[in-house]
C-alpha cells in the first residue's frame, strides 16, 4: 500500500530527521513540527529515489494523472468519511530554462500531473525540490493551514534541495440554517509554485510550475480522458502553435477539459463544435437547470474551470480547433487541435489534411522560426531568453520571441 511505501522511503533518508516525521505522518502530526525537523537535518537530506518511485508506482500512474481518491461510491454526498492519501511530487528543472512537477523526477511535465481527490479527502504531498531554486506548491480551492500555503510570506516553501510536506484538506457541502448551504470543495481547481523568482512565484509560473487539481463530489461522472489546458501569458502549456498539444479522443469518449489561466493577459477559451453547461460539471442536471450553455469562457490569470463533453457528440469526428478567442492571441500561436477520431480509433476523412494545414499555419511566431531556419531547440533557447528578458509587446511580430513576454527573470 502507498502509505507503507512512503514510510519506508522516509525511513532510509540520509537526513534521519525526515524518516521519523514521515513514519508518523499518518497520525495527524502538525506540519509545522515536521518542517522544523527537516531544517534540523542541515539541508543534507537525500531521499532515496528508488523507494519513492515504488511508492509512486503503487499509486498508479495513468496517462500522467494520479487518481488520489479510491472511493467510488455513487451514493448521495452525505457525511462520507474522507481518506488521507499520500503522494510524492518532484519539482524538476527541464530543458530550456523551464521547470515542471512530476510524480517521479523523470516524468515531470508542463503542466504537472492532474491531482484528484473526493470531497472530504485529505491529500498529503511530499514535495521534493530537486532544483537549486526556492519553490513551493500552492493549491486553489482546498483547505490548508498557513504552513501548507506555499507562500514565502508564511515561510512556507522548499529551499533549494529541500523536501517538504504540504497538506491539502477538503470538505463536503453542509446545510446550514435558513435553506443556506456552505459549499463543498468540489471543483476544477489548480496548483502552482508561489515562491520562485518573487514572493508570488512569478518565475515559477512563467517557467511551467503549474497543474490541475480536481476535487470531485461523490457520484460525479468520471471521464475517459483528461486534458489540461493552461493559458500562460501568450502560450498554451508553455508552447505556441503549431507546437501546442494536440488532444485526441475517439468519437463518443467522455472527455474532461481542465482550463487554467496564468500570466499577465486576459484570455477566452474556446473549443470548436462542442459546448458545455457553465456550472461545476459541464452537465445540465435536468430540463430546468438554469446554467447557461457556452462554448467560450473567460480564462484569466488565476482562473480555472472544467467540464466534460462527449467527443464529437452531434457533430462527428474531425480535427477541431481549441484556441484563445482574443484574436491577437490566437494569431500569435494560442491555438491547438482537438482531434476526434472515429469510434474505432481510425482517422476520419480530412483530419490529417487539416492537421497538416495547421502545422503549416502562418502563425507569426512559427513563420518567423521557419524563416530563420531555426531548429526547435534553437527556438526553445530563444524562448527561454525572452522569458528571462524584458517584457515585449505581443504585437511585435516577426521574431520567434514575440509570443513570450512579460516574464520575470531570476
Ligand atoms: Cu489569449
Amino acid at each position: 500500500m502507498p502509505d507503507a511505501a512512503l514510510s519506508s522511503a522516509g525511513a532510509v533518508s540520509a537526513g534521519g530527521a525526515f524518516a521519523g516525521s514521515l513514519d508518523s505522518a499518518g497520525g495527524g502530526e502538525p506540519v509545522i513540527g515536521r518542517r522544523g525537523a527537516v531544517e534540523s537535518g542541515g539541508g543534507a537530506e537525500q531521499v532515496r529515489r528508488r523507494s519513492l518511485l515504488a511508492a509512486a508506482g503503487v499509486l498508479g500512474l495513468t496517462g500522467g494523472a494520479v487518481t488520489v481518491a479510491t472511493t467510488t461510491s455513487s451514493g448521495p454526498a452525505k457525511a462520507a468519511e474522507g481518506v488521507t492519501k499520500k503522494i510524492t511530487m518532484y519539482a524538476v528543472a527541464l530543458p530550456g530554462n523551464q521547470f515542471g512537477y512530476g510524480l517521479t523526477p523523470e516524468t515531470a511535465t508542463i503542466p504537472g500531473p492532474v491531482l484528484e481527490m473526493y470531497e472530504g479527502d485529505t491529500l498529503e504531498i511530499t514535495l521534493v525540490n530537486t532544483t537549486n531554486q526556492r519553490l513551493s506548491i500552492h493549491p486553489h480551492g482546498v483547505d490548508y493551514s498557513t504552513d501548507s500555503d506555499g507562500a514565502p510570506f508564511n515561510n512556507s516553501f522548499n529551499a533549494p534541495g529541500e523536501t517538504r510536506k504540504y497538506v491539502w484538506r477538503s470538505h463536503e457541502m453542509t446545510a446550514t440554517s435558513g435553506r443556506r448551504f456552505t459549499p463543498g470543495s468540489a471543483g476544477y481547481w489548480h496548483y502552482h509554485d508561489h515562491a520562485m523568482g518573487t514572493d508570488h512565484g512569478t518565475a515559477g509560473l512563467i517557467k511551467g510550475l503549474y497543474g490541475a487539481l480536481i476535487v470531485r463530489r461523490r457520484g460525479d461522472i468520471l471521464p475517459d480522458k483528461q486534458f489540461t489546458v493552461v493559458f500562460n501569458d501568450m502560450q498554451i502549456n508553455n508552447k505556441v502553435a503549431p507546437n501546442t498539444p494536440m488532444f485526441e479522443a475517439n468519437l463518443g469518449q467522455r472527455v474532461e477539459w481542465i482550463a487554467i489561466g496564468h500570466g499577465n493577459f486576459f484570455h477566452t477559451f474556446h473549443v470548436h463544435a462542442h459546448r458545455w453547461a457553465d456550472n461545476r460539471t459541464g452537465y445540465l442536471e435536468g430540463p430546468s437547470d438554469p446554467s447557461p450553455v457556452v462554448d467560450n469562457k473567460d480564462l484569466n490569470p488565476g482562473n480555472s474551470f472544467g467540464f466534460q463533453v462527449v467527443a464529437g457528440e452531434a457533430v462527428g469526428p474531425g480535427a477541431w480547433m481549441y484556441h484563445c478567442h482574443v484574436q491577437s492571441h490566437s494569431d500569435t500561436g494560442m491555438a491547438g487541435i482537438f482531434l476526434v477520431r472515429n469510434a474505432d480509433g481510425t482517422m476520419p476523412p480530412g483530419a490529417q489534411e487539416a492537421i497538416d494545414r495547421f502545422n503549416g499555419h502562418q502563425h507569426a511566431a512559427a513563420a518567423a522560426a521557419k524563416a530563420g531556419a531555426q531548429s526547435q531547440a534553437n527556438a526553445g533557447a530563444a524562448q527561454s531568453q525572452a522569458t528571462a528578458g524584458a517584457a515585449q509587446s505581443p504585437t511585435t511580430a516577426g521574431t520567434a520571441q514575440t509570443h513570450v513576454h512579460g516574464g520575470t527573470g531570476q
